[in-house]
């Protein structure tokens, strides 16, 4: 029988499970730009307009090679603007057609279809998304009877199922990890590439104007826009990457440097993400580049290890913890999100830096993520539902399936260490090592307490106080704790104080 094929914006892959199991002579496939998905949470209008051109220009690759495409633009008359009535409303002008689609990558749109689809009585056929490398069925049996879920391990499985640096059953280069080699503060007399740019057609333009018009009070600039749109351009950003960037990628992978937005990394997630790129197909690309000589080993290892190993782990993490996962809140913190998230108004150089780039880009490197505002966030005690969905809102790669553990697990540790067997906690002293922000910030970093020192010094100590009952007992903190114990109780009373000052002002 006739299918109504749905297409989501984050499923623009030519072998899209739910698009090779239909046929262009018989089924239909649907593509809607609707307000129901472009304000769930404020998106930055880079990711909006990235998503409606991607997603335009995606509809006529189908049409050029036979598919006939019902693609409803957002300010079409009769449109709905939420997907499940636009399922609706095309299956009211294609009566005996089935539902037919690839499991959404959020947990809340596969709720809302499915029960939409239930109290329709419609019949819905979910496929699996074989776009990632682990089944969730295989995710489940790894993970089932673990005391202790860890990345590492679970990457060496995809190593193993991949074949990716694999000598048989060896590793490359012997170990399966070079992060040791990788954690360079960066220089900035070094040539920085910089992400392959591309410039707006026709059809990006209109979707600018839109975007300009009804998302244009959102948080974010909207130009420069300098995205890939298409499948073409975004290999075009692969190879560049490859070429430019990757040789350098492990050593400064976590190096913050003022006024360098990208360093080394590939700026290719928002592309994966929305289906433009697959994982393999990226992470085959960087291999040939080993083998070519054009890139080292920890580079190289690192970059597989982020996309087969990291991303495939918190999206495995994201689903078996749905529904919940966003309301963890193992502190029990409460703080609104200061605005400066917002605004980019503060003097701390580093989360202006970070925040700055934020709005300018959509995006911000791992380590400004978690070591900048992730880190200041769950130090000032911030309600990690706020801090989860700033994130959602403001990265062009970001879907709940991947940032929610990043955010929720990874930088606030709000499920309590289910990601992470630490929270990646930090004073100053770790971004001073890292970066060339503090240099000129209005902050001293080297001052821990008091006017001018550097707010993550005493918030860092006063957040270990404040949450020593949940903390206590990790051994990987012991040290640290025993450290503040020997500390004169004055020294202790000025940290918390400072800390107290700093909370008070935000
Ligand atoms: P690169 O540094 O070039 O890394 C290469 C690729 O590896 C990325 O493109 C991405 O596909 C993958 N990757 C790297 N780290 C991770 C990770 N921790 N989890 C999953 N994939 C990873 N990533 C998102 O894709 N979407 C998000 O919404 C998102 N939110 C984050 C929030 C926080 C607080 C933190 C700490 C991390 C978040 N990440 C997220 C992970 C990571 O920061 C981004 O994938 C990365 O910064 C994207 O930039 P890039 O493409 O230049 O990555
Ligand atoms: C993020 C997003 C936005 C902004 N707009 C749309 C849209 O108008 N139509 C659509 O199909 N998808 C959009 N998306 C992506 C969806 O939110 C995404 O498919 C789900 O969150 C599942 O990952
Ligand atoms: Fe950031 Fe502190 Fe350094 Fe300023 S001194 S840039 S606030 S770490």
């Amino acid at each position: 029988d006739a299918n109504l094929i749905l297409v989501l914006g984050d499923q623009l892959s030519p072998d899209l499970p739910s698009l090779c199991a239909g046929d262009p002579d018989r089924d239909i496939v649907l593509m809607a730009e609707v307000a129901s998905e472009a304000s769930y949470v404020p998106h930055h209008p880079k990711k909006i307009a990235f998503l409606f051109a991607a997603m335009r220009h995606f509809a006529e690759e189908l049409r050029n090679e036979g598919w006939r495409v019902r693609y409803v633009e957002l300010e079409d008359t009769g449109n709905s603007q939420s997907l499940s009535r636009e399922v609706e409303r095309a299956l009211e002008d294609l009566p005996g057609h089935a539902l037919l689609l690839t499991e959404p990558g959020e947990y809340r749109l596969k709720t809302e279809l499915e029960e939409w689809a239930e109290r329709a009585g419609t019949p819905m056929r979910m496929l699996e998304d074989s776009r990632f490398i682990a089944s969730h069925a295989e995710f489940r049996d790894w993970a089932d009877g673990r005391k202790q879920l860890r990345m590492e391990y679970f990457y060496r499985e995809m190593r193993r199922k991949t074949g990716l640096l694999m000598h048989g059953d060896e590793p490359e280069g012997g170990r399966w990890n070079f992060d040791s080699e990788n954690r360079k503060p960066a220089r900035d007399d070094l040539f920085m590439p910089r992400p392959l740019e591309h410039r707006p057609d026709e059809t990006t333009e209109a979707v600018l104007d839109l975007v300009e018009r009804r998302f244009g009070d959102n948080f974010g600039r909207l130009k420069p826009f300098w995205f890939a749109v298409t499948r073409a351009q975004a290999l075009d950003a692969l190879d560049h990457f490859a070429e430019e960037a990757l040789p350098c990628f492990g050593d400064y992978q976590d190096a913050m440097l003022e006024g360098e937005r990208f360093l080394y990394h590939s700026v290719l997630a928002l592309y994966i993400n929305a289906g433009l790129l697959g994982p393999l197909e990226v992470c085959h690309r960087v291999e040939r580049a080993y083998h070519e000589g054009s890139a080292p080993l920890n580079a190289v290892e690192g970059f597989i290890r982020q996309i087969i190993g990291w991303r495939e782990f918190v999206r495995g993490i994201y689903w078996m913890q749905m529904p919940g996962y966003t309301e963890q809140n193992f502190f029990g913190a409460t703080r609104p999100l200061p605005d400066f998230y917002w605004s980019g108004e503060t003097d701390m150089a580093c989360m202006a830096a970070a925040i700055g780039q934020t709005r300018d880009e959509a995006y911000a490197h791992h380590i400004q993520r978690l070591m900048v505002t992730g880190n200041f966030a769950m130090l000032a005690g911030v309600d990690p539902h706020e801090v989860h969905e700033w994130y959602l809102a403001v990265y062009a790669d970001a879907y709940e399936w991947v940032e929610a553990p990043n955010v929720i697990g990874m930088s606030q540790f709000a499920d309590g260490g289910l990601l992470g067997s630490k929270p990646y906690a930090a004073s100053g002293n770790y971004i001073n090592k890292m970066s060339d922000h503090c240099a000129g910030c209005a902050y001293d970093v080297k001052k821990k307490t008091g006017d001018g020192a550097c707010p993550f010094n005493p918030l860092y100590w006063d957040f270990l106080v404040r949450n020593r009952k949940k903390l206590g007992n990790n051994p990987r903190l012991a040290q640290v704790y025993r450290t503040w114990d020997r500390m004169e109780s004055d020294r202790q009373s000025e940290y918390l104080d400072s800390a107290r000052a700093i909370l008070d002002r935000l």
